[in-house]
């Protein structure tokens, strides 16, 4: 069995080096990102066991990032490269203390994904499956990749966690809703940013957000909520403070970062409150870095910085 398997795009990663902007001459840093991927490397950094499957090109972007999850132990034997289309690739900039992405991903080989590329056993071997919005705004055949893995957690007792990382580049905010709150209805950890729940549940008043929250099946955690990450589970609601960061350098990956940590706590049998405490330390870590997944912590770092106090193994 896997602890956390997950499934999605993930593409080439070009950023300029020093002051400049894209399009300004000087030279590009090469990475790669994908939520699903950074959260699987930030699984596997903090001694889980993870998955991450999806489509690539066969090109050098598809077979470099093949060889840097493998590096990082994440387990890739359903990952595909296929010559039905490229990588996707997209370019990121921070100009003026905000960050801006342009994809480069239509008819991607990722978006290509479909039902039948998916196999059933090693679904059902997963004690959890995580997938994102991400997917589902990709086209039909993507979605419906999506709802098929939906059936096959529910007929083998998979857990599903959903993060709705709503990308508003990929599609409108009324096309997103009815299907990201579909999907909401069918995952057993809904992990939404705040931002992300003014969205769908089209209100700015957080007692109204926190009762849709409540009607979910799901246990519901608000990522960045006052200052704060959320649990809402039925009439239960939790909250703890934002750690300490000196200086933020880059947030983009925090989400995922925090995902990581909290599937992790939730993988190693600890309660959501406890794994809501790693998640904070780990999405944390990852904005004082630049990269989407870079600064994961591995599990030592994690008890280095907390002594023993994140130490709750059971
Ligand atoms: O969550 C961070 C992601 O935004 C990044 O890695 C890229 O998956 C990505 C996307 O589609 O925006």
């Amino acid at each position: 069995p896997i602890d956390v398997i997950t499934f999605g795009e993930s593409m080439g990663l070009l950023y300029p080096e020093g002051a400049k902007g894209i399009g300004q001459g000087g030279s590009m840093a090469q990475s790669f990102g994908g939520a699903e991927s950074n959260l699987a490397i930030g699984l596997a950094r903090l001694g889980c066991s993870s998955g991450w499957f999806g489509q690539l090109g066969n090109d050098p972007i598809g077979t470099g990032i093949l060889k840097a999850l493998r590096g990082e132990g994440v387990d890739i034997s359903r990952a595909r490269q296929t010559d039905t289309g490229p990588t996707g690739l997209m370019l990121r900039q921070k100009v003026r203390g905000q960050s801006s992405v342009y994809y480069y991903r239509k008819d991607s080989a990722a978006s290509q994904f479909k039902p039948e590329h998916i196999d059933p056993e090693y679904i059902a071997s997963a004690h959890i499956l995580h997938f994102t919005g991400i997917t589902a705004a990709l086209n039909s055949s993507c979605l419906e990749t999506i709802r098929h893995v939906i059936s096959l957690c529910k007929a083998n007792n998979v857990r599903i966690s959903f993060d709705p990382n709503v990308r508003l580049k990929l599609w409108n905010i009324e096309e997103a809703r009815p299907v990201l709150l579909e999907l909401a209805e069918s995952c057993d950890y809904f992990l939404p940013g705040y931002d992300e729940c003014k969205l769908l549940f089209e209100t700015e008043d957080e007692q109204i957000i926190i009762d849709r929250l409540r009607r979910l099946p799901a246990i519901s955690v608000i990522k960045s909520l006052n200052g704060s990450n959320v649990i809402v589970h039925q009439d239960h609601i939790y909250s703890l403070p934002f750690e300490q960061v000196e200086h933020v350098v880059d947030t983009v990956g925090a989400g995922d970062g925090f995902c990581a940590g909290f599937l992790a706590g939730i993988a190693k049998g600890w309660t959501p409150e406890e794994a809501l405490a790693l998640g904070g330390l780990t999405g944390a870590l990852v904005i004082q870095a630049p990269g989407d997944w870079e600064a994961l912590p591995t599990w030592e770092e994690v008890e280095q910085l907390r002594g023993n106090s994140i130490h709750i193994e059971r």
